[in-house]
């Protein structure tokens, strides 16, 4: 083997392992296998600010925290309601039984802050 090959060879193995780490790490930020929210200074993020979320009955959505300022997860409307503390580290998971629209705002920065999951049946 050239030094060149066996260069080659050592950074497709590192990749390689790089790879692998990153599903284990995805996993263990969203728990339960479903979508995961960002909470940021002063939003909800998921591909973009105020998202829209949709998923089917039965599947757990996880906030994870990564502000500096304290925010929390409210429904304002929808066919359940829950709230997190309001916190600036963590997580805060809540599967969603019922189907519906649900209007989700931070209690300390509404209606600015604000989301939306949609659950189909
Ligand atoms: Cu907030």
């Amino acid at each position: 083997m050239t030094t060149r090959a066996r260069t080659r060879t050592a950074a497709v193995v590192a990749l390689t392992a790089a790879a692998a780490l990153i599903p284990t790490a995805a996993l263990g930020a969203a728990s339960h296998g479903g979508p995961t929210v960002k909470i940021i200074d002063n939003a909800f993020v998921r591909e973009r600010q105020r998202p829209v979320v949709r998923i089917h009955t039965g599947t757990t959505v996880t906030w994870r925290w990564t502000s500096r300022q304290s925010h929390s997860v409210l429904v304002r409307s929808g066919p359940e309601r829950f709230s997190s503390p309001i916190r600036n580290h963590g997580t805060f998971a809540h599967r969603f039984a019922r189907a519906g629209t649900y209007r989700i705002v931070c209690s300390l920065h509404a209606p600015g802050m604000r989301m939306t999951v949609r659950v189909l049946g």
